[in-house]
């Protein structure tokens, strides 16, 4: 008979990406004691390539919670560029407010920083943990179990998990048929990721014209994360190296474009996902788990912070005073931010592909233009886009 080695905790985090961690991370800064599980290595985790951006709205919350240092020296993101046809227009979040800025952090510089700041205060950090299962999510002290590096089966009890997993973790799928809603949406555009070791350009660059959507990213001094709209047939395997910097500097409208060893590529389709209600239970989900957003709006590593910070302090809240309100509230105050970019992720969307063709109806295409050009010449327009980027809309 198998030998479960069993102990307890307060919360149970399974996930060490940016919103696992970020939550463990400030629940020890609440005093709150917490156990990551997460099933892939540090290594792993450590090199995955993801989002570049923490909106003004992550920087200050880290910054409020004496945890700036972990964001790393990295330039600030202030202004966007979109060039149309070759024609640069230059989009500023000062519209908004001035001091509002944005930080360019490379995801996995930030899941780095987080996992070293998290060993070096005596957290519990697990990797390599399999076939994580919960038990008893309607019931006080839910239960995890796993099967730690060592092949030893282990149970964890709890009074809170936290499902950090991503889109496809156990802990949405844990969650009894008619307890959620999924609602998702399939935007029936495709791009060609690329991570290229070559330098990013001076701002974040968009480009839209008839050949289709592009864009280019900092994702380091010498590194560049890049977007191609494409068929959704198509695999990496139709866009070797030459046709990817061929069409990146046709689109971008940069003949000059240095290019650099092309070190990932992956065809992705663009899709939205929202799990309704983001709690079952003693059960919460956090990022990815709850909402899968376009990365167009960079709003998906943003929206997983949010997360981390809603339910850290309503944990804090609960064990520290009593008080449950913030755990009730979980749920509706997290979707109501989650549809407000959502619904700004398709907007902003919506209106880049359809200035590139994606709709074949030049009527829409039009509306499209006639949408960008609004929010170059109405103040209010650019004040509200300003907004939604600090991610203090
Ligand atoms: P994550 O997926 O980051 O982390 C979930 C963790 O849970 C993983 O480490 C996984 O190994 C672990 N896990 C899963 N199942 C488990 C189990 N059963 N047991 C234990 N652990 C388990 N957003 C942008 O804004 N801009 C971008 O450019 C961008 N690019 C992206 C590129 C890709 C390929 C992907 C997938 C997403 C991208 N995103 C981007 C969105 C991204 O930033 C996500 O929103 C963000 O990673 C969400 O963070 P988490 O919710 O922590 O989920």
């Amino acid at each position: 008979m198998t030998q479960v080695r069993r102990e307890s905790t307060t919360v149970a985090i399974v996930g060490g990406g940016v919103s696992g961690l970020t939550a463990a991370m400030l629940l020890r800064r609440s005093g709150v004691d917490c156990v990551v599980l997460e099933r892939q290595s540090r290594g792993h985790v450590e090199q995955r390539q993801r989002a570049g951006v923490v909106e003004y709205r992550g920087v200050r919350m880290f910054e409020q919670w004496g945890l700036d240092q972990l964001l790393g020296s990295f330039p600030a993101d202030n202004t966007l560029e979109i060039r149309v046809d070759g024609e640069t227009r230059l989009l500023g979040q000062d519209a908004y407010s001035k001091d509002a800025i944005g930080q360019a952090v490379p995801q996995q510089v930030l899941v780095r920083n987080l996992i070293a700041a998290l060993v070096a205060d005596g957290g519990d950090l697990r990797f390599d943990a399999a076939g994580v299962t919960l038990r008893g999510l309607d019931g006080d002290r839910p239960t995890v179990g796993y099967t730690d590096a060592d092949g030893d089966a282990r149970e964890i009890e709890c009074e809170f998990v936290a499902g950090c997993d991503g889109d496809h973790g156990v802990s949405s799928a844990s969650v009894p048929d008619g307890a959620m809603a999924t609602y998702t949406f399939e935007q029936g555009v495709s791009w060609l990721t690329i991570m290229a070791e070559a330098p990013p350009p001076r701002y974040p660059l968009m480009a839209v014209g008839r050949r289709g959507y592009a864009a280019q990213y900092f994702r380091g001094p010498k590194a560049s994360r890049c977007y191609l709209q494409c068929s959704p047939a198509d695999t990496p395997a139709d866009w070797p190296a030459d046709r990817i910097w061929a069409e990146l500097r046709l689109r971008l409208h940069r003949p000059d474009l240095p290019t650099g060893p092309i070190t990932e590529t992956e065809v992705f389709p663009l899709r939205s996902v929202v799990r309704e209600p983001m709690s079952y239970g003693r059960l919460y989900l956090l990022g990815d788990a709850a909402h899968v957003i376009s990365p167009m709006g960079a709003k998906g590593m943003n929206l997983a912070l949010y997360d981390a910070e809603v339910f850290a302090a309503a944990v804090r809240d609960r064990t520290r005073d009593g008080d449950d309100s913030g755990l009730r509230a979980y749920s509706d105050t997290c979707l109501a931010r989650t549809w407000k970019y959502q619904e700004w992720s398709y907007w902003m969307s919506e209106m880049l592909h359809d200035m590139s063709g994606a709709s074949a109806d030049p009527f829409l295409a039009r509306l499209a233009r006639a949408r960008f050009q609004r929010i170059l010449d109405s103040q209010a327009a650019t004040r509200y886009w300003a907004e939604m980027m600090t991610g203090l809309g």
